[in-house]
């Protein structure tokens, strides 16, 4: 048989290819491409995608509108209470008909659908988060193949799965009203957002939403792959697991397995029986200990190498099998839950590769309502903005979906690490038989898939139930409550965590988030209050009270989820909108905020500390005195709509901004320090990343990747080097935090403004203080009364301070930070500041000359629709001019650009 190589990239596998020889290979054909579908009686029937959705076929053919426009979420109700049938005719190669085995692979199936080829049944599914393989020798013809999928409406499955769960309710029955949402996602395995969230719409979709593809073979079938490096600290050695489930038609003894890691020296030749069936084989590689093997670490503290490994698996008489090659990364993972002294709590807190990690993030939703339209660059684009915002790690978030394996591979390049949620979020879950079943098979066909991802550090069972189990939302009455109990530890523990336990013991298990970690599991796996500082992570929401006052949050061990909404722009709304609804009170402005109070929510935050214009009562007439004046490089653009939603829309933001500031200083500065045993906090990830769609949301990137005030704003409150001022019983105090390794001898400059004058007019420097690497220090401290009455004329209204880091030699560590003495709504002095911008540059880096006449806070520069990112944005002017660098997505001249930029700051809304 000639030597004819072929080569399958099996993404799956995350691996880089997996080959084999003619003959003893694998046939694969794909089937993706041009189906047919129609609905229950056929009065729809249309050509649509595989990989795919309904919803995106509908619209693709011009039966549906945008989905996201306007109301169109629930005049598009009847898609999702449709049964839709996919199918596509095949023929298959002689060849491909003539080996032992031919399977059916279908990559992700959205949702419960029945399979047929040929008008025989070949299998069901439940679970989207499952590859399903179905054997198909027996039904193929020699001509045409007939491949049908039927789906049943996920709104009406999930409905009837409620029904038969006759015994006892699984809460919540539906959404709150708010939410515009549909019943009992709990029972499908599906992403739960897909029936609304407080965030997002309800688009139950169904389809074909991954490939699907013929697999044909002889004798093995590759099916899954994976690698797990294992240190052992007492030899300072690494082994490589190499594990592989393989299908085998017949029994082959004496199968040879060679792994080889050339870059390492290490190579490992081992003999296995394959036993016809599917199973599971492992194999530990030696590494050898003459060789240094460099690690991946996190961004910031290290590069993020690999190496090559290639296995070969041959036959006894020598005849290749196949051949994978795969990346190796190697790197330790640890979660520290330990006793602190003077505290009641345990801490907890990551170490990687041996050193302790403050965890700088956000929380992950799906980026669409329909998968199918996830493309890698969307997912590039929002883990490129993460990184660029000092990020390093991302929760990919229980309510959504296992992300594409784009997504992992490029957290494994960038070094963002993940945290991983099961798909199962804010509810109860059923235990019945046939939900265990396919809950297993997704959790485990997930831990072959990411657990050869050096970015994921954590598994996480669940998002908020362990949580609503301890503090009773669903109004479970106590005699039912051991019924619930044994539910959760059914499901969390004796499943999943089980099954964690057996296929990948090096990374860390957490239960739920917010959970109390160890001391939950001591309390049966539901801590009396999950939220508890002490210990675990915390979930920390408060909309209504001030935001600005530090003492309000939670010291936590580590703070997992905390934030604020905001509306987005104008840019990213008017696709999906008419004129009449950029309303504060329009229909839209309501139905698109699915958090109850929402709107009330921002409005009241926001009136804490910024005017609402020409109101002294801000918030009661609100509706009555909104103005937005928008300044634009060609002149004065003045906008007058009380209602405009635009100018909602900007206060939101930088209230939302200045909000997750504070909150996530607060707990950057909790690093080093314990106050009443609270404390030692390794961790700030704010919610959320993305968005899902055009809405108000606590997202710091809107809906097409438009970065709101709170995204420019990460980078410098996530910087790698920060000084953080704050005050306590009347003394300003000012830390200084650094996540590098080496420790650093710093000064602070402290310089007083007024806000009538871009001039300081105090400066004060520190003594220098040794900032030790991996801390949080005090640098500065100085009673506010006498600093200020030490600086001309100074009151807490009329003056500001701005600081900053440096050495000896004046060289500046770290971004500049600003401490307001009062509300902006208060200060005294504050000047118009007649911004102007004079655009130049080239169509690739446009710079933008920002020239003021008066200090001007949340100076806010916004390129309209033209995408692409400033360099900085939402500053505190405090000089005469600025540059500011913008890098547009696709070429744009300067002329373009100029006609979309406007620039607003806090004192053009007063
Ligand atoms: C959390 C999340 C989400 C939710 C967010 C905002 O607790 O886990 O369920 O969208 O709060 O309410």
């Amino acid at each position: 048989m000639g030597a004819r190589a072929f080569v399958l990239l099996l993404s799956s596998f995350g691996v880089l290819k997996v080959s084999g020889q003619f003959g003893l290979a694998p046939l694969v054909q794909s089937l993706d491409g041009e189906w047919k579908l129609w609905n229950s009686n056929k009065s729809v029937s249309l050509p649509a995608q595989v990989p795919g959705c309904v919803h995106t076929a509908l619209q693709q053919q011009g039966f549906i509108k945008d989905p996201y426009f306007r109301y169109n979420d629930l005049l598009y109700e009847w898609i999702s209470l449709e049964n839709w049938t996919y199918a596509t005719m095949f023929v298959v190669s002689k060849e491909m008909r003539s080996k032992q085995k031919v399977l059916l692979v279908l990559e992700g199936v959205d949702t419960a659908a029945s399979v047929w080829l040929n008008g025989e049944s070949v299998g069901q599914t439940d679970n989207m988060f499952r590859q399903y393989v179905f054997p198909i020798q027996d039904l193929l013809k020699d001509e045409k193949n007939v491949l049908r999928v039927d789906f049943l409406s996920p709104i009406l499955y999930a409905a009837q799965r409620r029904k038969a769960h006759s015994a006892y309710a699984v809460p919540p029955e539906c959404p709150p009203d708010v939410q515009k949402g549909q019943c009992h996602v709990n029972f499908i395995r599906k992403a739960q957002s897909s029936f609304s969230w407080d965030w997002g719409p309800s688009f139950p979709g169904a389809g074909l939403w991954k490939g699907v593809r013929l697999h044909a073979f002889d004798l093995v079938r590759l099916d899954r792959f994976a690698t797990l490096p294992l240190y052992d600290a007492n030899g300072s050695s690494w082994t490589l697991v190499v594990d592989a489930l393989v299908d085998a038609v017949q029994l082959m003894n004496a199968v040879q397995v060679t792994l080889d890691m050339p870059e390492l020296q290490s190579h490992g030749t081992f003999s296995t029986n394959i036993h016809q069936g599917n199973a599971k084989y492992s194999f530990a590689l030696r590494i050898n200990t003459g060789r240094k093997v460099k690690l991946w670490w996190p961004i910031g503290l290290g590069g993020q190498p690999f190496y090559r490994l290639l296995v070969t698996v041959c036959s006894q008489d020598g005849k290749k099998l196949f051949s994978v090659h795969s990346k190796v990364y190697f790197r330790r993972v640890e979660l520290v839950q330990e006793p602190i002294v003077s505290s009641t709590g345990l801490s907890f807190y990551f170490r990687i590769n041996g050193k302790p990690i403050f965890l700088k993030g956000s929380n992950w939703i799906p980026a669409h309502s329909f998968q199918d339209q996830v493309t890698p660059t969307t997912i590039l684009n929002l883990l490129q903005s993460a990184v660029e915002a000092n990020m390093n790690i991302l929760r990919v978030w229980g309510g959504g979906v296992y992300e594409l394996d784009a997504f992992y591979d490029a957290c494994d390049e960038l070094g963002l690490m993940v945290w991983q949620d099961f798909m199962f979020a804010c509810a109860m879950y059923p235990t019945d038989n046939d939900f265990l079943r396919t809950v297993r098979e997704e959790v485990y066909q997930q831990i072959w898939r990411l657990k050869l991802h050096p970015s994921v550090i954590v598994w996480s069972a669940n998002n908020e139930n362990e949580a609503a189990l301890a503090t009773n939302w669903f109004n479970i009455p106590g005699w039912q409550r051991t019924l619930y109990l044994k539910d959760y530890v059914t499901l969390y523990v004796d499943n999943i965590k089980a099954l964690i336990k057996q296929e990948d013991p090096t990374r860390p298990f957490l239960v739920s988030s917010p959970t109390n970690g160890a001391e939950s599991e001591q309390e049966g796996y539901v801590a009396n209050n999950p939220y508890d500082p002490r210990y675990g992570d915390t979930h920390f929401y408060s909309y209504e009270t001030d935001c600005w006052d530090w003492r309000t949050f939670p010291r936590a061990r580590l703070a997992s989820e905390y934030g604020f909404q905001s509306w987005p722009s104008l840019a990213t709304l008017l696709p999906v909108t008419m004129p009449e609804d950029l309303r504060f009170d329009s229909l839209f402005a309501s139905h698109r905020q699915h958090h109850l109070d929402g709107n009330q929510q921002m409005l009241k935050q926001s009136s804490i500390h910024y005017h609402l214009p020409n109101s002294s009562n801000p918030y009661t007439r609100f509706t009555h005195t909104l103005y937005l004046t928008q300044r634009t490089s060609g002149g004065l653009d003045i906008h007058r709509d009380p209602r405009d939603l635009r100018m909602f829309s900007g206060i939101s933001k930088v209230m939302q901004a200045q909000c997750v500031k504070i909150q996530t200083e607060f707990y950057r500065r909790s690093r080093s320090e314990l106050q009443g045993g609270l404390g030692h906090t390794m961790g700030a990830l704010y919610w959320q990343l993305n968005d899902i769609w055009q809405g108000p949301s606590w997202s710091s990137i809107e809906f097409g990747g438009k970065w709101k005030m709170l995204h420019y704003f990460a980078v410098d409150f996530f910087a790698d080097i920060l000084p953080v001022a704050f005050e306590d019983n009347g003394d300003l105090l000012i830390y200084a935090i650094s996540d590098l390794s080496p420790d650093l001898k710093l000064n602070v400059m402290v310089s007083v403004y007024k806000w009538s004058n871009l001039d300081p007019i105090c400066t004060l420097r520190s003594e220098s203080t040794v900032v030790p690497g991996g801390s949080a220090v005090p640098v500065f401290k100085r009673s506010i009364d006498v600093l200020l009455a030490g600086c001309g004329n100074c009151s807490r209204q009329s003056c500001l301070l701005s600081f900053h880091l440096e050495d000896k030699d004046g060289t500046q560590y770290g971004p500049a930070n600003h401490h307001f003495l009062c509300s902006p709504k208060d200060a005294v002095g504050l000047l118009l500041p007649n911004i102007t911008v004079k655009v130049r540059g080239d169509e690739t880096e446009l710079l933008v000359d920002v020239h003021s006449q008066a200090v001007a806070p949340f100076v806010w520069l916004d390129a309209g629709n033209v995408e692409g990112r400033f360099s900085r944005n939402g500053f505190l002017m405090l000089s005469r001019n600025k540059t500011v660098t913008f890098h547009p997505d696709r070429n744009t001249s300067v002329a373009q650009f100029s006609l979309a930029l406007t620039v607003t700051s806090l004192s053009d809304l007063y």
